[in-house]
């Protein structure tokens, strides 16, 4: 359908060389879209970019950090010099640290702000210049069930992910103005290497699924759809929102 349809838009997925945002990358990309794999592995974009290539989409890599604001302004820049123009920023980029909150240092807390809340306002800030002048754009930002809820061990995380979704809000107030819908999608207990300390914790299986309506993890190209979704122009009247894409968790007692 021409309203999912994203030929003609390029795609900046931070965190795209594997994972969730590699899925949504190439999903991006079987919708129509140039994708921009972004990670801080040279080899693993080089990769991830000859797959996607191989499969016959449009798909370029650049590699920065994306708690570097160096290193930020500098990819910018050059997609400036170059004419590269961010039409769909999503912000994927993200790590977890699993301990007692008592034991995290602050090193570690700030490194799990940075990496997952910080990153999605630099980033978005320097999109969003370029988008306000082109009067258009998409910004989806990843957050969590951490976004509305907390278990223990991941403090950091969940102050991060809740911190997402309200940059998200704030984000679509301002620019809504200026044509740019900035939204957010909410993955649950998805099958990624993130994740595979947990996947092969017996205990921990036995306890998510009796909290998941779905009683299976997600498949990380289970976003795909809300993906398309809030980058084409089917939601160009939705803002501020986060879907959940979590087999019902969020919505179980
Ligand atoms: C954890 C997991 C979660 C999931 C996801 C849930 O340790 O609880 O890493 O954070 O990755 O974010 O929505």
């Amino acid at each position: 359908m021409a309203s999912f349809d994203l030929s003609g838009r390029t795609a900046l997925v931070t965190g795209s060389s594997r994972g969730l945002g590699r899925a949504i990358v190439e999903g991006l990309a079987a919708a129509g879209a140039r994708v921009i794999v972004n990670g801080v592995d040279a080899a693993r974009i080089h990769s991830a970019v000859g797959e996607l290539r191989a499969a016959g989409h449009n798909a370029e890599g650049v590699a920065f950090d994306v708690t570097s604001e160096a290193s930020i302004l500098a990819a910018f820049e050059k997609f400036d010099a170059d004419g590269v123009r961010i039409d769909i920023l999503v912000n994927n980029a993200g790590i977890q640290v699993r301990k007692p909150l008592v034991e995290f240092s602050t090193a570690d807390w700030r490194r799990v702000i940075e990496t997952n809340l910080t990153s999605a306002f630099v980033i978005g800030r320097e999109a969003a210049k370029r988008m306000i002048a082109r009067g258009h754009g998409k910004i989806i930002n990843i957050g969590s069930l951490g976004s509305e809820m907390a278990r223990p061990t991941v403090g950091p995380y969940t102050a991060a992910k809740g911190g997402v979704r309200n940059l998200t809000r704030a984000m679509a107030v301002e620019w809504a103005q200026h044509g740019i819908q900035a939204n957010a999608i909410g993955p649950g207990y998805m099958l990624t290497d993130m994740n595979q300390a947990l996947i092969e914790n017996a205990e921990f299986n036995s306890w998510l699924m009796s909290r998941i309506p779905s009683k299976r993890w997600g498949k990380p190209d289970e976003l795909v759809g809300a993906a398309v979704f809030l980058a084409s122009p089917a939601s160009d009247y939705v803002n501020g929102q986060i879907i959940y894409v979590d087999g019902g968790m969020s919505a179980a007692m």
